[in-house]
């Protein structure tokens, strides 16, 4: 352990400059969690198990964080007395650190923290507050694509297609082996969607697929923000997250998309969240899992910047941000969703 360890900091590291290149926002949010519990937990989770992270990183070819200053943000304070007012909540939380100075990773939560995260995602200059600029990457055991779950519109069940609603320009989901007949349906008719199976990238000739799914990213342009439900891995990595499923991607595909993502010469990764974190009690794999893929995300982003495929896209605002005032999703009446 480093002598200036700072407990509570995205990976034990201290801030050391007033300026912010990297912001680690935390979403405990918890709404509609199939039958896991715990999300709310998974912010914190990831944070601590960040500490155990190798801070050295082959790629970078350096230790974290790489000259870059880190800035772990208190955490969203959950006020809100509905739901509608909650995401307006978690969007005013994000909002000030999307202006594009600096690199927001958020960490959640369950998976309905993506609409509101979308929604912040206005501020960017790069999507001039018109998210038809804006390109989802997903991976996701779940489509997430269904029109409601239990009469929830916002459930975390919904969160691609509440996004789409928002108005974005493209959808494209790896990882995806659980999903309704529906979902099935609006994946085969919908043109904004690319859906990769995992199916047809974990079987025997899934190496082949699995490049294609690369090569499709690589054809991305714009403006692009990240979404990992961490379930899209293998359930044997992400045993607590709240709905675990066989047959998912390894962690060096994860790896794989970062990267490949970051390193595009037509996209710009403008922010990215890794969400459904539940931390584990007999063992921290889950929280460390996804603690390594948030370091992978931030060691990826300073490589983007390093090489010029990043630049801040507004002035430094440093640390002490006021919160956005939007009320994008208390003002929409219920049956517009
Ligand atoms: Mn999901």
């Amino acid at each position: 352990m480093a002598e200036d360890f700072v407990f509570g900091n995205f990976l034990g590291l201290p801030e050391k400059t007033d300026s912010v290149d990297i912001a680690i926002l935390q979403v405990p949010y918890e709404l509609t969690t199939s039958y896991g519990q715990g999300t709310a937990l998974g912010p914190e989770a990831c944070i601590e198990a960040s500490t155990q992270v190798e801070l050295f990183d082959s790629d970078l070819g350096e230790d974290l964080p790489g000259n870059q200053s880190i800035f772990t943000v208190q955490p969203w304070d959950g006020e809100g007395a509905t739901l509608l007012l909650q995401l307006d909540g978690i969007s005013n939380y994000l909002s000030p650190w999307f202006h594009g100075d600096c690199f927001p990773l958020v960490l959640g939560g369950e998976h309905g923290i993506l609409p509101p995260l979308v929604n912040a995602c206005r501020n960017h200059k790069l999507v001039n507050n018109d998210l038809s600029n804006l390109t989802i990457v997903q991976i996701d055991a779940h489509a997430d694509l269904r029109s409601e779950l239990g009469g929830e519109k916002f459930s975390h069940a919904c969160a691609a297609s509440r996004s789409l609603d928002l108005g974005i320009k493209e959808l494209f989901q790896a990882g995806i082996r659980a999903y309704s007949k529906e979902e099935n349906e609006i994946i085969q008719s919908d043109k904004r969607i690319t859906t990769f199976f995992a199916r047809d990238t974990q079987n025997s000739n899934g190496g082949k697929v699995w490049s294609q799914w690369l090569e499709q990213l690589d054809k991305i342009s714009g403006p692009v923000h990240l979404t990992i439900d961490i379930d899209g891995l293998d359930g044997v990595l992400v045993p607590a997250t709240g709905t675990p499923v066989p047959g998912g991607l390894t962690f060096w595909q994860v790896a794989e998309t970062i990267a490949t993502l970051f390193n595009s010469k037509t996209a710009t990764v403008v922010s990215a969240d890794i969400n459904e974190i539940v931390p584990q009690k007999d063992t921290p794999l889950t929280q460390f899992t996804a603690a390594m893929l948030a370091a992978k995300v931030v060691s990826s982003h300073i490589i983007s910047k390093r090489e010029g495929r990043w630049q801040p896209y507004s002035k430094q605002q440093g640390k002490i941000r006021q919160l956005g005032v939007g009320n994008y999703f208390s003002s929409q009446s219920s049956k517009d969703y």
